[in-house]
């Protein structure tokens, strides 16, 4: 018997991104169901090669699906989760609404799976924030063969991770640029064409920006509390694809070559890291692939136990979708579905 899924904001970037997956993955779905806001109503959207018809969110009895992936943003999320979970349908949302909560798990499979267990409080499972899940990704192996203490981490984060509407904001000013137009700025806070800005969600008290706050939280909730990470949040003018420069120091000596060993073994991972021209991997070659791809893997002689290397991810599949229908994976594949019907 195949399952009854439900896509709600599946007229955005990720929301059709997770369409595309569930189709690709060849998810055991009986029906998939396309929602959004009744601004979207009757819009088409491709899953496979079917066209499906946007329905009404707030109409819709979610009492006989069994699984909404949910990418509408944290107002919409916060509003809807909740009910739909009531409804026994397991809820794997994609927003910051949920996350830090001790009584939802926040989960990327290649990390915590076992975690999942958890989500029968309240039928919600939270998907990590894209820098996030790409960067535990790679930091998993290597904390359970060397123990870290500390990350310090740059991104260089694609304009997709800020939602449709500021990809053609690039796209518009790369344009205007070009042509001598006038360059509009509206997403952005800044000019993002030939530009980068090293500001990513809204600033905190002490500084630093919720993006960051958010990639400390989060590794501490899904890898190991006692990690200490500390991060800057970059805005770069690519379309899609996120990239890390990540410096690490571990407890125990570990060498590049035995990182490098890790992480070719590791799952989820792919190592592209030949030291010479175009030996690494970028967030363009990564656009449309599921892994995570680590490179420049070199010893950081400045501390002991140290290393640095440089990760990317396509921040809309593992940082997004795919990581949201792997966590549905788990459950079909553990059969806790029937848990989420008692629950509920
Ligand atoms: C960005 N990382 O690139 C953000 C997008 O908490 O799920 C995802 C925000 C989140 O702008």
């Amino acid at each position: 018997m195949g399952y009854k899924v439900a896509v709600v904001g599946a007229t955005g970037n990720v929301g059709r991104e997770m369409l595309d997956i569930l189709a690709e993955r060849a998810f055991p779905a009986d029906e998939v169901v396309a929602l959004a806001s009744s601004r979207s109503l009757g819009q088409e959207v491709s899953f496979g090669d079917k066209i499906l018809k946007v329905k009404a969110l707030d109409t819709y009895d979610f009492s006989d699906t069994d699984i909404c992936l949910m990418s509408a943003g944290g107002d919409a999320s916060k509003e809807w989760s909740p009910r739909i979970g009531q409804q026994g349908c397991v809820v794997i949302d994609n927003s910051s609404a949920f996350r830090y909560d001790a009584d939802v798990p926040l989960i990327v499979p290649e990390v915590n799976a076992d975690a999942v267990v958890g989500f029968t409080k309240r039928n919600i499972i939270a998907n990590p924030n894209c820098s996030t899940a790409q960067l535990v990704v790679a930091l998993k192996p290597l904390h359970e063969a060397a123990t870290i203490k500390r990350v310090v981490v740059s991104t260089y984060q694609s304009v997709s991770g800020a939602g449709k509407d500021a990809m053609d904001e690039l796209f518009s000013q790369t344009r205007a640029v070009f042509t001598a137009g006038e360059v509009v700025t509206k997403k952005f806070t800044k000019r993002i064409a030939f530009n980068v800005i090293p500001h990513i969600d809204v600033f905190m008290e002490d500084g630093y920006t919720k993006e960051e706050w958010k990639m400390v939280a989060e590794t501490k909730k899904m890898l190991d509390p006692k990690i200490k990470l500390t991060a800057t949040a970059v805005r770069v003018p690519v379309f899609i694809g996120h990239a890390e420069a990540v410096n690490v120091e571990f407890e125990r000596p570990i060498t590049p070559e035995q990182a490098t060993e890790i992480l070719r073994s590791a799952p989820g991972v792919l190592v592209i890291d030949k030291r010479e021209n175009g030996g690494y991997m970028t967030p363009h070659e990564a656009a449309g692939e599921d892994a995570t791809y680590i490179s420049r893997i070199r010893e950081d002689a400045t501390v002991e136990n140290g290393l640095n290397f440089w990760c990317v991810s396509d921040n809309l599949r593992k940082g997004a979708a795919l990581n949201a229908v792997q966590i549905a994976e788990v459950l079909v594949n553990r059969k806790l579905l029937n848990k989420a019907k008692q629950a509920a």
